[in-house]
């Protein structure tokens, strides 16, 4: 059927004026964030070749798309293509004649066509905040010409002047099938699902494959979910049963000052182990999302003397003190002296920087103002018959395992609103999340309560896991939908 198509298989060319966003697109669409094999850069002409991009799920190829260089001289190819077509009106024929004459003179308009000419589809990127001048109507009029099924796509690289916009709608509105937003830098699952739901309407010939693809799709998002959810209860679990243990003999009891050391170093150990239990998951969930730009850092040190920011953390993040006690987290009498730590905290205020997607939530429950780590003393037994050991376990703050779960939640939502398109290795910023924990129903924070507390204890809950799980699940998807 010729160089990119083949038979039975909807293909459909990403094209546009250069930098429109053509590859950003496809890169966002497809989620591919390598460069090695979609390259996205502010260089004008940075794709200079027709590049395929198979779409295939379970080894099949479902469909094709295909990105393409972008017009250079619109204008120009235009009025070659109206003296091709002579007095009568140019279509098909006439731009599958330039393809075959006009090599030589419109390289960029060439490749872009060929595809066209060969039956793809047509997916127009523009920036619609830039002014609709000639050289986009002539754009505009040579596509139209292909007389290929046409979806526009508005694809804004800043903020849009509402006027402007509804002049682009306007007059891509005469020349496309639909027109559509697709913002390269932002859209999410959702979008891009209508994108693919656009294709469906404006090629019908090809409905079936594009179906599939459709729910090929959702089907992996709720796959990944799961992989989340499952990845987050593995790290609960691990952290909430985390200890860590240091011998100490006769001398370090006798000696305060070697003590005191013994102490500080146990509980470096400490943050260090929880951070790589951090860090575990979040790889997992970077790669459970197809993201490789994001980084997965957790650097216990970080927030290091920064007891501000974890202030912040525990004033704004886990359960409030009273779903705590409500959830049963809080037993009695106990109340007040665990509460100190929390509320003492909280008093200290001060907006500040919560890190990055690996900013450490470990890091947070470091310092002087923040709940102590249970250490104690335990005998070693057969190990060191006479001597003893140190261990430190969870800090005590009856809100720990609320907070961790809010910051995994919270980097997932991060996660997902990522665009594959964007090429910036930007960290996530959590400053301005706030909990989603709390918003979680009673019946689920009870549930969650027992099964941390089964894990505080050294023994997890394992009948509770596979209703632990469904919730966590559940809690992903709803703050999917909250963004
Ligand atoms: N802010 C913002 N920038 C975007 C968006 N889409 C693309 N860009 C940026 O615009 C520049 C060009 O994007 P590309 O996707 O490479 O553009 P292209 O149309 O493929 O360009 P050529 O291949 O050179 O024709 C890159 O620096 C992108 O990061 C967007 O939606 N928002
Ligand atoms: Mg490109």
């Amino acid at each position: 059927m010729g160089t990119w198509l083949s038979d039975e298989i909807p293909a459909f060319a990403v094209v546009g004026r250069v930098n429109a966003g053509k590859s950003a697109t496809l890169a966002t669409l497809l989620e591919i964030d390598d460069d090695e094999l979609l390259r996205v850069s502010a260089t004008p002409g940075e794709t200079t070749n027709v590049l395929p991009l198979p779409v295939s799920y379970d080894g099949e190829e479902l469909m094709r798309f295909l990105d393409t260089p972008g017009f250079q001289q619109p204008v120009e190819a235009m009025r070659e293509i109206q003296k091709l077509a002579g007095s009568g009106v140019p279509g098909p024929a006439e731009i599958a004649r330039f393809t075959r004459e006009c090599r030589q003179r419109f390289p960029d308009e060439v490749r872009l066509l060929e595809p066209l000419v060969e039956g793809a589809g047509v997916i127009y990127v523009v920036d619609p905040c830039r002014p609709l001048r000639d050289t986009f109507l002539a754009e505009i009029e040579i596509l139209r010409w292909t007389g290929r099924p046409r979806l526009a796509l508005l694809n804004p690289q800043s903020e849009p002047s509402p006027e402007l916009e509804r002049e682009w709608r306007e007059r891509l509105g005469t020349a496309f099938n639909l027109v559509r937003s697709f913002d390269a830098h932002r859209a999410r699952y959702d979008e891009r699902r209508r994108l693919l739901e656009s294709l469906l309407q404006i090629e019908e010939h090809h409905a079936k494959h594009i179906q599939r693809v459709i729910d090929a799709m959702a089907n992996e998002m709720d796959e990944r979910r799961e992989e989340a959810a499952e990845a987050i209860l593995d790290f609960l679990e691990k952290s909430l049963t985390l200890r860590v243990s240091e011998p100490i003999d006769v001398r370090d009891r006798s000696v305060p000052s070697r003590g005191e050391k013994k102490r500080a170093e146990l509980e470096e150990r400490y943050f260090k182990k929880l951070a790589d239990l951090e860090q575990a998951c979040l790889k997992r969930l970077l790669k459970t999302y197809r993201h490789h730009l994001l980084k997965a850092e957790v650097d216990p040190e970080r927030h290091s003397g920064l007891n501000l920011a974890m202030a912040e953390t525990w004033r704004k993040w886990g359960l409030n003190r009273w779903q705590l006690a409500a959830a049963g987290a809080v037993a009695g009498g106990a109340a007040g002296a665990v509460f100190d730590l929390g509320v003492g905290v909280h008093s200290l205020g001060a907006g500040t920087v919560i890190g990055a997607i690996g900013g450490g939530t470990a890091a947070f429950f470091k310092g002087g103002a923040l709940p102590e780590l249970r250490i104690k003393g335990v005998g070693l037994g057969k190990i060191q018959s006479d001597g003893q050991a140190l261990e430190a376990g969870p800090p005590e703050s009856p809100n720990f395992a609320w907070v961790l779960l809010d910051s995994m939640l919270l980097r997932h939502r991060g996660i997902l609103a990522r665009a594959h398109g964007r090429r910036d290795e930007a960290a996530l910023d959590l400053e301005d999340e706030e909990s989603l924990v709390r918003n979680f129903p009673a019946a689920r924070r009870a549930l969650l309560q027992k099964w941390f507390a089964s894990c505080l204890k050294g023994s997890p809950d394992r009948g509770k896991e596979p209703e632990v799980f469904a919730e966590l699940v559940k809690a992903l998807e709803e703050a999917e939908g909250e963004v």
